[in-house]
């Protein structure tokens, strides 16, 4: 499914590196773009939206 978050913790390309990893790290098939300057984060997944938003949350980062 196709999932859309405002990740508001978001300051620079590295923290979307961050995210993607801890996403992929829940689903190794996932799709994650992001921007930083909009802090919006889309992905394209097969797990649930409360294991992304846990994934992000868990690598420090703050999901409005
Ligand atoms: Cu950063």
């Amino acid at each position: 499914m196709a999932l859309q978050f405002k990740v508001t913790s978001i300051t620079c390309p590295c923290c979307v590196d961050t995210i993607i990893a801890a996403v992929q790290a829940v689903d190794s098939g996932a799709t994650v773009t992001g921007d930083p300057d909009t802090k919006v984060v889309n992905v394209e997944t097969s797990v649930n939206e409360d294991t992304v938003k846990a994934a992000i949350t868990n690598a420090g980062h703050l999901v409005e």
